[in-house]
């Protein structure tokens, strides 16, 4: 942890207007540090600790977020702007041990981490626009986490820290339970990674960490901004699509230990749609579309994996607030996996419509 003093001193390498007056801890992010930094000046900024031990490689990280801003600026859309450091002209600065960086406050903005349908739908407009207005970027990006959305990976993954077992959990009877009640869907869900081996399914620049809470919206619930750009890459349209619904058609929080009160709303995956539908319709192919109810269910299951992964290899990768947390998690998760899974033949006759 650092000091104000040390906190000031970093966010002072940075181009910033007017005198610092506080600094105080933001939001509940489960990878970066944020912190908003208050001045007298005409705005205040956000400073962020990057996890280096997620994204290793802080050019390429950079590289991606100042070419979609700029491209989006560009177009006149609304994104974040980032801060030069004085010393080094790049938008980071390190010490050789911590890196961190800058960007403008977005005033009298809000962000939620449950929304009502009417939100979904301006939400599924602005992603879809989001990857519209990306869709002809002259630059080349990289993937900040690579195989960040790979379904083959994830699992794989699980099979090693179940083979590794390194803390002992396989122990767990429920931990076994909740291994054979997943292995069953692998195949199916990892379809998208097949679709695109055989030529069927293009990768586009996504943002892939389409959660509610990464959107800011503005007192009428309209969209101001996109935000947490850290994992816009190329991928599957089916991760903007899907992370969305994973957490906002949810009927309660991703870590909500109440597991049986875990629903997937039709009414929120009907608004999403159609707004995202709306934005992104004019370049997605037929594939695309009739996949859309695999990604409602693919990124439950994603994050499951992902969580149960974790809670077996011994909680290296999320922030945890008590020893079980990843496994409430993973629970949550494939309960709703479940419930988006039954609910298919609805989701269809939706995007049909
Ligand atoms: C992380 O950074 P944050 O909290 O918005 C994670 C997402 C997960 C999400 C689960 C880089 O997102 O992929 O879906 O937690 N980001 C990374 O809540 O792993
Ligand atoms: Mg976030």
């Amino acid at each position: 942890m650092k000091t104000l003093q040390e906190l000031t001193a970093i966010a002072k390498a940075f181009d910033i207007h007017g005198n610092i007056l506080d600094i105080k801890p933001l939001g509940n992010g489960l990878i970066n540090d944020n912190y908003r930094v208050f001045t007298d000046g005409p705005d205040d900024y956000v400073l962020q600790r990057i996890n280096t031990a997620i994204f290793r490689d802080v050019e390429l990280l950079q590289h991606n977020i100042e070419c979609a801003t700029a491209h989006i600026r560009r177009k006149g859309g609304m994104t974040l702007t980032f801060l030069r450091c004085k010393a080094t002209g790049k938008t980071y600065w390190t010490d050789g041990e911590t890196h961190w960086r800058v960007s403008v406050f977005i005033k009298d903005s809000f962000s939620y981490d449950t929304v009502n349908p009417e939100y979904s739908y301006f939400a599924g407009k602005t992603f879809g626009e989001f990857e519209a207005m990306l869709s002809d970027i002259p630059d080349t990006l990289g993937e900040s986490i690579p195989d960040f959305h790979n379904m083959e990976l994830r699992v794989r993954q699980l099979k090693d820290a179940v083979q590794a077992d390194p803390v002992g959990r396989m122990a767990e009877p429920e931990v076994q339970a909740i291994l054979k009640d997943l292995l069953p869907y692998e195949e199916e869900m990892c379809k998208a990674e097949r679709l695109y081996r055989e030529g069927k399914l293009p990768k586009r620049i996504c943002h892939c960490d389409t959660k509610v809470n990464n959107m800011l919206f503005d007192d009428k619930g309209r969209v101001l901004c996109v935000i947490d750009l850290d994992t816009l890459m190329p991928s599957f349209v089916f991760s903007d699509f899907g992370d969305f619904l994973r957490t906002a058609a949810n009927t309660v929080a991703e870590d909500d230990p109440a597991w049986e009160k875990v629903d997937f709303r039709m009414d929120i995956f009907e608004a999403f749609a159609k707004g995202y539908l709306e934005g992104a319709g004019s370049f997605l192919t037929p594939v695309e579309v009739e996949n859309l109810p695999y990604a409602a269910c693919r990124f439950p299951y994603m994050q499951a994996v992902r969580f149960f992964a974790d809670y077996i290899g011994g909680d290296t990768y999320y922030k945890i607030k008590y020893p079980e947390h990843n496994l409430v998690r993973t629970r949550n998760q494939v309960a709703l996996f479940h419930a988006a899974w039954k609910k298919i033949p609805q989701m269809r006759e939706i995007i049909a419509r």
